[in-house]
C-alpha cells in the first residue's frame, strides 16, 4: 500500500457549499467569485483540494442537488465564465477541484424529465415509470412515487428530483458524456451523491421499515458495481482524478467492495456508521452522545476499510461542536481542536467541512420559519401532523436539522459573508466572536491550530501513510498508534470533560497538543486535550 499512494491519498480536502461561502455582489447568496476571492484564505490553510457542492444549474429544490443543467452554472452563482476562472485560478494556486455528481436523480426541470411525462418519447424511459407505485419510502419521508397524469414516477429524494433509470443504456452514455465534459475542463475528481443506491434491481415492493421501506432493491446492488466499473475504464481512467462516493447505509465489507483497487469502481468512500453512534433508528432521534461508541465504529473502520475517508462535519450534519461536546460554550475551543486531531490523524484522507476550521456552531433558530431545508420543513410538517407540541419539534430541528451546517460561513464580527443586508439564510449571532479574522490574530486560535496541525501532518510520514493500531478505547479516552518506516506516533485524545489519568506507562516526546503541554507531570487528562507523541524511539 505504502508505495502506491496517490495524491488524492495524501491531500486534504476542503469541503465548500457555494451558497454559503462568501458573496462576491451583494445578493446575499455565496457565488464562484466569492470562492475565487478567497482561494489564499484556503492555500494558507494548507489544504490541498476543494470539494464544492452542486453549482450546477438548479431550480435549488434541494440547493442543487436537483440538477437541471449538468454542463450550465447557476446563474445565481455566476457564468461558466466564472467557473472556468476558477478552475484556472485554483490551479496556479497547485489547488486541486472536486465536483459534486449526483446522478441518482435529477431536477424534475432537466428536459430529459420534462419529455419523459410523455409516455411516447423517447425519454420516457430515463426516469422510472409505473402505473401503479409500491411501497418504496423516501429518504425525506413519505411515499417515493408521485403520479403525473396516469403513472407514477420513482424519487428517492423528493418529488423534484426524479430517480434516473440505470437499466437503460442511454443514460449510462449521457453520463459519460458529462463526465467528460467536467474532466476535460482540468477537474481533479468527482464526489459521488448517494452512488451505491442508483441502481434498482427489482420495483417490488419492500420489507415493511420504519425508514426507508424498499432498500433491499436498490442498496448496494451488484448493477450498481458494474455501473461504476464502466464509468471508470471508459472515462475517469483516461484523467488524473479520483472518486469518492458519498454511500449511504454502508458497512465495511460493502465499502470494500466499492473501494479495493483490484476491483477498479471507486477510490474512497464516506461512510456513516460513525455518525450514527448518537441516535436511535433515524436522525431525528437524537440519544446522549457516548464516545466510546464512536471509537468503536472508528476503530474497525480503520482496521477493515482499505482506505477511508475521514469527515466529522458537512452539509447535511450538525456540527461538530455543538454535537460531540458536553458544553460547546465553555469547551468549544480545546474542542474543537481534540476533533480536529481526530480528523487529521487518523488514517486515511481527511475532509474538512467550511467553518469547521474556526469552530462553527449549530443554529439555534428561534422560529421553523428560519429553516430553509426541505427535509426540515417537511420533517417539521409531518411532526405536526403527528401532535408532537411545538417545542419538541424546534428541539429536534436544532439538534439535526441539515441548516446547522449551512449558516454563511463567518468571516468577521461583523458577518463578512455578504455586503449586502440579508442573507439567503440567517447569519449566526455568535459570528461576533467566532470568525476567521479574529482567529487569524490569535495565536491560540481553532483556526492557527488547524495550520500549524496541516503542517505537521503533511511532514509525518506516519500519518500519511502509517498503519493504524488501536491502543486503547475506554469511556473518556482514545488513542491509536500511526506507524511508518521511521515513524511511530501515539495519538491520545481524551473524549470527555472529565479528567482522566493518562494511560499508565506513556512516554516520549509530545509533537502536538491542544494545551501546550510539554510534559506528564500533571497525570490527568485536561477536559478534551488531545496529544500526539512521537514514541519512535521510546516503546510505549
Ligand atoms: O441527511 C440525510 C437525510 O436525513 C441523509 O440521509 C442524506 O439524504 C443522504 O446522506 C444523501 O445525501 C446526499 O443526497 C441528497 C442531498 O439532499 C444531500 O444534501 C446529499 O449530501 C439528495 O441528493
Ligand atoms: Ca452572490
Amino acid at each position: 500500500m505504502e508505495n502506491k499512494l496517490k495524491w488524492y491519498h495524501k491531500a486534504i480536502v476542503y469541503q465548500i457549499y457555494p451558497r454559503s461561502f462568501y458573496d462576491s455582489n451583494g445578493d446575499g447568496i455565496g457565488d464562484i467569485q466569492g470562492i475565487i476571492a478567497k482561494l489564499d484564505y484556503l492555500k494558507k490553510l494548507g489544504v490541498n483540494a476543494i470539494w464544492l457542492s452542486p453549482v450546477y444549474r438548479s431550480p435549488n429544490d434541494d440547493n442543487g442537488y436537483d440538477i437541471s443543467d449538468y454542463c450550465d452554472i447557476n446563474p445565481e452563482y455566476g457564468t461558466m465564465d466564472d467557473m472556468d476562472q476558477l478552475i484556472l485560478e485554483a490551479k496556479k494556486r497547485d489547488l486541486k477541484i472536486i465536483m459534486d455528481l449526483v446522478i441518482n436523480h435529477t431536477s424534475d426541470e432537466h428536459p430529459w424529465f420534462i419529455a419523459s411525462k410523455d409516455p411516447k418519447s423517447k425519454y420516457r424511459d430515463y426516469y422510472i415509470w409505473q402505473d401503479k407505485p409500491n411501497n418504496w419510502t423516501s429518504f425525506f419521508a413519505g411515499p417515493a412515487w408521485t403520479k403525473v397524469n396516469d403513472a407514477y414516477y420513482l424519487h428517492l429524494f423528493s418529488k423534484k428530483q426524479p430517480d434516473l433509470n440505470w437499466k437503460n443504456p442511454k443514460v449510462m452514455e449521457e453520463i459519460k458524456k458529462i463526465l467528460h465534459f467536467w474532466l476535460k475542463k482540468g477537474i481533479a475528481g468527482f464526489r459521488c451523491d448517494v452512488i451505491n443506491i442508483i441502481y434498482k434491481t427489482t420495483l417490488e415492493d419492500g420489507k415493511k421499515r420504519f425508514v426507508l421501506t424498499g432498500k433491499e432493491h436498490y442498496h448496494s446492488q451488484a448493477g450498481c458495481h458494474r455501473i461504476l466499473k464502466e464509468l471508470r475504464s471508459d472515462v475517469l481512467e483516461q484523467y488524473d482524478c479520483f472518486t469518492v462516493g458519498e454511500t449511504v447505509l454502508v458497512n465495511t465489507q460493502q465499502a470494500n467492495e466499492l473501494i479495493h483497487p483490484d476491483r477498479k469502481e471507486l477510490d474512497m468512500v464516506f461512510g456513516f456508521e460513525h455518525m450514527d453512534v448518537d441516535h436511535i433508528n433515524n436522525k431525528w432521534f437524537k440519544t446522549k452522545f457516548k464516545p466510546k461508541k464512536m471509537m468503536k465504529v472508528l476503530n474497525t473502520w480503520q482496521q477493515e476499510v482499505y482506505w477511508n475517508a475521514n469527515y466529522f462535519e458537512n452539509h447535511d450534519q450538525p456540527r461538530s461542536v455543538s454535537r460531540y461536546l458536553k458544553n460547546d460554550e465553555k469547551y468549544r475551543v480545546v474542542g474543537a481542536k481534540m476533533l480536529a486531531t481526530l480528523n487529521l490523524s487518523l488514517r486515511g484522507t481527511p475532509y474538512i467541512y467550511q467553518g469547521q476550521e474556526i469552530g462553527m456552531t449549530n443554529a439555534n433558530f428561534r422560529t421553523i420559519e428560519e429553516y430553509r431545508d426541505l427535509e426540515s420543513i417537511r420533517i417539521e410538517k409531518l411532526a405536526r401532523k403527528l401532535w408532537f407540541p411545538k417545542w419538541l419539534r424546534m428541539r429536534i430541528l436544532s439538534k439535526a436539522s441539515r441548516d446547522n451546517a449551512r449558516q454563511p460561513l463567518q468571516w468577521n464580527q461583523a458577518g463578512g459573508f455578504t455586503t449586502g443586508n440579508s442573507t439567503w439564510i440567517p447569519e449566526n449571532p455568535n459570528k461576533s466572536y467566532i470568525n476567521i479574522e479574529d482567529q487569524t490574530k490569535d495565536k491560540n486560535s481553532i483556526l492557527k491550530y488547524y495550520q500549524e496541525l496541516i503542517k505537521f501532518r503533511n511532514e509525518s510520514e506516519a500519518l500519511l501513510k502509517g498503519n493504524f493500531k488501536p491502543y486503547s478505547a475506554t469511556k473518556k479516552i482514545y488513542s491509536f498508534i500511526r506507524e511508518s518506516n521511521d515513524q511511530k506516533l501515539l495519538i491520545v485524545l481524551n473524549m470527555s470533560n472529565k479528567k482522566p489519568r493518562i494511560p499508565k506507562g506513556i512516554k516520549g516526546d509530545i509533537v502536538v497538543s491542544n494545551y501546550h503541554r510539554t510534559n506528564f507531570i500533571n497525570p490527568r487528562l485536561n477536559p478534551y486535550e488531545a496529544l500526539i507523541i512521537d514514541i519512535t524511539r521510546r516503546e510505549a
